[in-house]
């Protein structure tokens, strides 16, 4: 299945399953949030009920489910219909978050890394927590059709009855058969009934999609998540349009995030992506999607050539996996009071911490420094020296 240096060279069995369904017995979010009125969520530490036994690093390799969409558009000589593809994968991105209202993500430490190699569709992944506050975390994607990253911080806002999350950061995607560089902006989540009721998720705002090469004529997207009419339900609605340099609408799409998108009127549009069947037993199972369950899951022929910051080593998280919160909590708390340590001992030496595969660069972005996957096969990172995080 692997190569000598660890990489996938077949396409190996996947697990369909978690090992234990959601266990978590509903945390009083009240007491949590009365107590914190005014303060930036960010830094308050969050009793592991309130988590999915996923990570932001993982969240963002979610996004890359539908990267045939991405091939596709790798070759698409018009520019148009490049655009078309790049639109459908953008809003391909959001379908997982449809059933996960229930939960959030882990908030990786500083310096906790992921990798995600997948020959079955063509690309390889990582990502790294590049700040602890405000919590930051950088991925790169390549493929021989595409190249995408960035990284992503949120705003909380709290309303009392509903809590938006504003991203910040910039996705950038390159198709070097055509020497475009894309870059989308992302839009706002809304958690609604997050004290009580049922929880849901709506996504609203605008995706802005901008073909920033110098070699093609400025062709824009701008796709328009609409927000729901009637309070308690969402439609899920998308509409968006592609237009020229001078402002023309050369292709209409529509269609609603977390199901299908279609190029053209309603009549005789083709559908252009359609969301995969959840698996059974979904709601148990924290809402994961299949490509999510896949995304934690430590085989054993991958585990000797991981660093030891990645994810899946990370033990609250998997005890959370397992079903065992009382554990899962305890070393949360446990790997927190390390980082605080760490963070502490780095001040009094006068030092700051620098992310190990990722560099800032200009423009107000984090993009790998190139040396992951040379340094996993040469010297192997069981040869280096890595920081303790938990
Ligand atoms: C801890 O993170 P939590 C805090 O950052 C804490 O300040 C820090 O201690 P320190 C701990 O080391 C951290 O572990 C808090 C916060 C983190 C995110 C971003 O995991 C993703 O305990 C948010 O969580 C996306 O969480 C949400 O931020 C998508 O993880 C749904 O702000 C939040 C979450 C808001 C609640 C959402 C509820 C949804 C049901 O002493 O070092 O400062």
């Amino acid at each position: 299945e692997r190569d000598s240096a660890g990489s996938s060279v077949s396409v190996m069995a996947r697990r369909s399953q978690l090992p234990s369904p959601c266990m978590g017995a509903g945390v009083n979010l009240w007491n949590i949030l009365s107590s914190n009125i005014g303060k930036d969520l960010s830094k308050v530490a969050m009793p592991v009920q309130l988590n999915e036994p996923i990570n932001t690093l993982q969240r963002l390799c979610e996004e890359m489910e539908y990267c045939h969409l991405l091939d596709t558009a790798a070759h698409t000589h018009d520019p148009y219909m490049r655009m078309v593809y790049v639109a459908a994968f953008a809003v391909s991105a959001y379908a997982c978050t449809y059933t996960r209202a229930g939960g959030k993500p882990f908030n990786p430490v500083l310096g906790e890394t992921y990798e995600c190699e997948r020959p079955d569709k063509g690309f390889r992944f990582i990502s790294e927590q590049v700040s602890h506050h405000p919590p930051v975390s950088a991925c790169h994607c390549e493929s021989k059709n595409f190249t995408l990253w960035q990284d992503v911080r949120w705003k909380n806002k709290f309303w009392g009855k509903s809590m938006e999350i504003v991203p910040m950061g910039t996705t950038h995607i390159v198709l070097p058969r055509f020497a475009d560089h894309y870059e989308l902006s992302r839009v706002t989540s809304c958690i609604h009934n997050i004290l009580s009721g049922q929880r849901w998720i709506e996504q609203y705002g605008d995706v802005t999609i901008r073909n920033t090469s110098a070699t093609e004529d400025p062709v824009l997207c701008k796709i328009t998540f609409l927000k729901s009419r009637s309070q308690g339900s969402s439609s899920n609605e998308v509409q968006a349009t592609v237009t020229d340099s001078e402002g023309h609408v050369i292709h209409l799409l529509f269609g609603k995030w977390h199901e299908a998108f279609y190029l053209g009127d309603p009549s005789s549009a083709i559908c252009l992506w359609r969301a995969n069947p959840l698996p059974l037993n979904y709601e148990k199972y924290y809402g994961f999607t299949q490509f999510t369950i896949e995304l934690n899951d430590l085989d054993e022929s991958i585990r000797p050539f991981l660093p030891p910051t990645d994810t899946r080593f990370r033990p609250d998280q998997r005890l959370l996996e397992e079903g065992d919160v009382t554990g899962a909590e305890e070393q949360k708390k446990r790997i927190e009071a390390l980082q605080r340590e760490s963070k502490r001992i780095q001040q009094e030496n006068n030092t700051t911490h620098t992310p190990r595969f990722f560099k800032w660069i200009e423009k107000d972005s984090w993009t790998s420094n190139g040396t992951y996957w040379e340094l996993r096969k040469d010297p192997g990172f069981s040869k280096l020296e890595f920081p303790v995080l938990w």
